[in-house]
């Protein structure tokens, strides 16, 4: 036991969330007695959001799971024993080197994703442990793989604009991103913007939160953002709103993007985004004409076939209007860029060239019982992910959770709809209880999370559990022996020169760091190109093929070596399902406020903020299923079912429903949610699911 003082530590909120606040956690008597914001961290500022602002009772929640468990009853009937942590890994270690020595090492597959986002902790956890022992690779595109690759092609490893520096600009676009929900500490610099008289425009299907605070919402039909970009560019060239001289100077491929764009008018686009072409027209002249402009780009609009070229599409205006060029222009999508030593962390060079990989996001097809991959998938093995909840197509993959020889482990925090049907379920530790540094992805922020207060029960950190699956294993790399602060301090290539003049002790001094670019109040990357891309140049014409994968080192490795020249140049013109008669409706569902993903949707509080399980529908589509405003209603299509209270509104158009997702099936009323719906097709650009590509009905129930 460390026995804690009363004092304060440094926290940096894990979740899997643009905004990665720097909290303060105050610890008395070895409690963890109040969590805060850190006032003193520029971005985030000292609030909270609120999922985290009761953070400490998160801690101590009566249901969280506090030891190893082993099934005692049928798969997926919530019935498990206590075990030691000794018999548990004994159970593991047995179980795999019987596969490993029948099917093979491939025949198990990770399955770990951001439920937590720390260096030591988060996605790359695992990798060193799997790639040693030479599992199935699990592919991850669930999230933000689409915004990353057209970021990458388009202006390259970048931060893009800083968020900080929006209070400088003078029109917004909030492009498939509900702000206030998603990423609510930007929110005080729009507004910031807005007191200084900046336009702020949201584009989305729907009247969100953050839509209903605009000076503009453009409503488009779902999945039509490149049908708009492209009509902006079209009116932009047409009426001589480019930035000639940057153009010339800065990017590529001005010629194929314009014969593009010539073929595809405002008239046009109108048809296909159902937006006015005047508006159309409209918008793309306000943008040219008021410096400076800035985009912020979120997932809402990568979720469709077509979906990450339309994306791209976006991604060309700041160059063709040159709003690079102003502090405060330009785009945000994803400020990833820091020098994280995945090399250290992930061992990227234990992967064999020939090791299978595995999109998790076809986990319905990889479980089934009529799979025909060779070997099959005999072990499961789930971190940091709700896959019940979070991938395609969930009640297939229940089936195949349920099959008698899939050996499966989950660590995790409470009993899951996943963990359900869990052979063996770990208990793993809660922020205040592990070390770690985070970074972000929607600010230039590095922060550090120290350990407040020792875990509760046998709770142990990510970190330790690929230490000790390690030594069960009989590896004895020094990846696998060094101990949290070694890793800690290795984990950061403090050489490169986004970290100079910073250090680790620095960061244990404040708690967090500023990479090293200039000042929000002066930071204008690419006002002279200087775009990180092949070519140094803004690339309208990408010759970089798809890659697959989103954040994960070693993916991007194994991509690197398989990318292909893809004509990314064509039309992103929108794709639209056959609609049948029996399911006319476009069910989306993006995230919900009071959630995080699925986290918190078991707990009472926040549930009660969030709600329960709704559904938007409009008025039109509500009178002809004779459907009353608050009435349960049924969600459906021939994948599955949930029941929610409907929501008759016009903040929906007509023909497309929206249910916001993470919350758990086993408390819906017809055991179902959001994904129980969805199909698990994948786009080619970027592997990305096409989570609102579903298309259902709504009824009574009866
Ligand atoms: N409160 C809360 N915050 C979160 C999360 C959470 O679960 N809850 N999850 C975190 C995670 S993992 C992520 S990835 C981010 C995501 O944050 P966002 O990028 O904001 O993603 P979503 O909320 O999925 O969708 C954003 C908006 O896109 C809209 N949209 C849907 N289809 C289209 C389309 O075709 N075009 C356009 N232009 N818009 C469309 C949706 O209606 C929605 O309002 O949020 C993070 N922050
Ligand atoms: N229909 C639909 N599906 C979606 C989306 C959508 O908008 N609509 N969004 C997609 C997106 S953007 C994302 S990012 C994914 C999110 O998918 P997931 O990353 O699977 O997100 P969560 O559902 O929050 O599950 C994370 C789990 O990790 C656990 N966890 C958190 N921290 C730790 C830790 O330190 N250790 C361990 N062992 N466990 C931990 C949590 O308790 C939680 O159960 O879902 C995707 N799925
Ligand atoms: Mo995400």
């Amino acid at each position: 036991m460390t026995n804690h003082p009363n004092r304060t530590f440094f926290g940096a909120c894990p979740h899997d969330c643009p905004d990665g606040c720097s909290m303060l956690y105050q610890v008395e008597k070895g409690k963890l007695t109040g969590v805060r914001g850190n006032p003193d961290h520029p971005f985030t500022r000292g609030r909270l959001c609120v999922k985290v602002k009761d953070y400490e009772k998160h801690h101590y929640h009566a249901d969280r799971i506090l030891y190893p468990l082993k099934r005692s009853g049928a798969k997926g009937s919530g019935k498990f024993e206590k075990i030691s942590w000794e018999a548990a890994l004994n159970e593991i270690t047995n179980r795999w080197q019987e596969i490993i020595r029948d099917r093979g090492a491939e025949a198990i597959l990770p399955y770990g994703y951001a439920g937590n986002m720390g260096l030591l902790n988060g996605m790359n956890s695992g990798d060193a442990f799997f790639n040693k022992l030479g599992s199935s690779i699990g592919e991850k595109t669930f999230c933000a793989s689409a915004l990353l690759t057209a970021q990458l092609m388009t202006i390259g490893p970048s931060l893009g604009a800083d968020p900080e520096s929006f209070v400088h600009a003078r029109f917004i676009i909030l492009w498939g991103t509900n702000t206030l929900s998603t990423n609510s500490h930007l929110w005080p610099f729009v507004q910031e913007a807005r007191k200084r008289g900046a336009k702020i425009v949201v584009v989305d299907p729907y009247r969100s939160r953050t839509a209903a605070q605009a000076d503009l919402h453009i409503a488009l039909r779902p999945g039509s953002d490149g049908a708009l970009a492209l009509a902006m560019i079209h009116t932009l060239i047409d009426e001589n709103l480019i930035d000639a001289d940057y153009v010339e100077k800065y990017t590529l491929g001005f010629d194929e993007l314009k014969s593009s764009a010539a073929r595809f008018t405002a008239a046009q686009a109108e048809r296909v985004t159902g937006i006015p072409a005047e508006k159309i027209k409209e918008l793309a002249r306000e943008y040219a004409s008021t410096p400076p402009a800035v985009i912020r780009v979120g997932v809402g609009a990568e979720r469709y076939p077509g979906g990450g070229q339309g994306i791209r599409t976006v991604d060309c205006l700041p160059a063709l209007t040159g709003a690079w060029r102003h502090v405060g222009g330009g785009l945000l999508q994803m400020p990833v860029f820091v020098p994280v030593r995945f090399d250290l962390l992930s061992r990227p060079d234990w992967v064999r060239s020939e090791t299978r990989v595995i999109n998790l996001a076809d986990v319905a097809d990889v479980l089934s019982d009529d799979s025909t991959l060779d070997p099959p998938i005999k072990s499961l093995f789930i971190w940091n992910a709700n896959t019940l909840s979070q991938a395609p197509d969930s009640n297939r993959i229940e089936q195949g959770l349920k099959r008698e020889d899939l050996f499966t482990v989950v660590s995790e925090y409470f009993l899951t709809d996943t963990a359900r049907y869990a052979d063996l379920v770990l208990p793993a530790t809660m922020a205040g209880e592990h070390d770690d540094i985070v970074t972000s992805w929607g600010h230039f922020y590095i922060a550090l999370n120290q350990k407040a207060i020792d875990p509760p029960g046998e709770a142990i950190s990510n970190a330790e559990l690929f230490r000790r699956l390690a030594k069960c294993m009989g590896f004895n790399d020094e990846r696998f022996t060094q101990n949290d602060e070694e890793l800690l301090t290795s984990s950061l290539d403090w050489n490169s020169p986004m970290l100079d003049g910073l250090s680790f002790d620095l960061l244990k001094r404040n708690g967090f760091i500023r990479v090293n670019v200039s000042s929000p109040d002066q930071y204008a990357p690419h006002a002279e190109g200087n775009f990180p891309t092949p070519s140094g140049l803004c690339e309208f014409k990408s010759a970089l093929g798809q890659t697959g994968g989103f954040v994960a080192p070693i993916l991007r490795q194994m991509c690197e070596g398989r990318q292909s020249e893809v004509a990314i140049e064509q039309a992103p013109v929108h794709v639209r399902n056959t609609v049948s008669s029996d399911f006319p409706l476009q069910l989306l569902t993006p995230k919900s406020h009071a959630f995080l993903n699925s986290e918190y949707a078991n707990v009472a509080a926040k549930l009660k903020s969030q709600g329960e399980q709704f559904v938007l529908i409009h008025p039109d589509d509500a009178v002809l299923r004779s459907i009353h405003q608050g009435e349960e209603v049924l969600v459906y299509n021939d994948k599955g079912e949930f029941s929610a209270k409907a929501r008759v509104t016009d903040a929906v158009q007509s023909g497309v429903v929206i249910a916001t997702f993470g919350y758990w099936k086993s408390r819906n009323k017809k055991q179902g949610a959001a994904n129980c719906l969805t199909s698990a097709g994948r786009d080619r650009f970027a592997g990305t699911p096409l989570y609102y590509n579903t298309y259902v009905n709504i009824g009574k129930i009866s």
